[in-house]
């Protein structure tokens, strides 16, 4: 026995919530360590030059980065591999880098496609993450037009539909994909499950999610998911 196994994480963060997931589902003990989202790259040097959130720390001290990669030691180290053994190892392999290219670039334009729903984002953020005093102030006032008008403006402009048809359309070609079964993995989920899971379930703490609520099928998998979390 050594250490209780360690993930240094933001609260908001769409990585962190893919492993987050995997982790409830198998009903590990993690202590989840929340980083100043100023600060991430010295909080988690640690790790190496990796920088960013999450890291996965096992109970021997070892360090996992990068969040699919984490999602799969989880799976193999604790799970004994269960997510990654279900259905065919190809389609899933392909289904995990259209989740990591393409659902993780809707959360954005999402969260902060419109000046009105940016300002809304950020001043959540600053009440959820964990800030220094001045930095919380900052990152309320300076975070909203920054994410809006350099980031998330372009990115929009660039997809040429609203955030919200981005994600329907998503969850639509998602769900299509399952055809008759409950989830992508079929009667029970799998790790593309899991990355699409965490990325949509990164919104929940925002009311921008109830755009996504409206998604019948793409929501009926979401609570199937949630019923999967010990
Ligand atoms: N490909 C990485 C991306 C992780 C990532 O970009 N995390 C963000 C927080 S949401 C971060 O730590 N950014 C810090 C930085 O890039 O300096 C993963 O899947 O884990």
């Amino acid at each position: 026995m050594g250490q209780t196994p360690t993930l240094h994480i933001l609260y908001t963060c769409p990585f962190c919530w893919k492993v987050r997931g995997v982790i409830e589902h198998i009903g590990m003990d993690v202590d989840y360590i929340p980083v100043n989202g100023m600060k991430i790259k010295k909080s988690v040097a640690f790790a190496g030059d990796w920088g960013k959130v999450p890291v996965f720390t096992d109970e021997t001290g070892e360090h996992f980065v990068d969040s699919t990669p984490v999602m799969k030691h989880i799976d193999a180290a604790y799970n004994g591999g269960k997510l990654a053994a279900t259905g065919d190892a190809e389609r899933q392999q392909k289904w995990l880098e259209w989740a990591d290219a393409k659902v993780s670039k809707a959360t954005v334009p999402i969260l902060y496609g419109t000046l009105g729903s940016a300002l809304k984002t950020t001043t959540r953020i600053s009440k959820i993450e964990k800030f220094g005093f001045v930095s919380k102030r900052l990152y309320a006032w300076a975070g909203f037009p920054i994410m809006w008008g350099i980031i998330a403006k372009k990115r929009v402009k660039k997809d040429g539909r609203t955030p919200k048809k981005l994600w329907h359309d998503l969850l639509t070609e998602f769900t299509g994909e399952h055809g008759t079964e409950p989830f992508f993995g079929g009667a029970s989920p799998d790790l593309v499950d899991f990355a699409v899971f965490g990325y949509t379930r990164s919104i929940s703490p925002f009311p921008q999610f109830a755009l996504l609520e409206d998604h019948e099928k793409g929501m009926a998998w979401y609570r199937r998911m949630e019923g999967t979390l010990k």
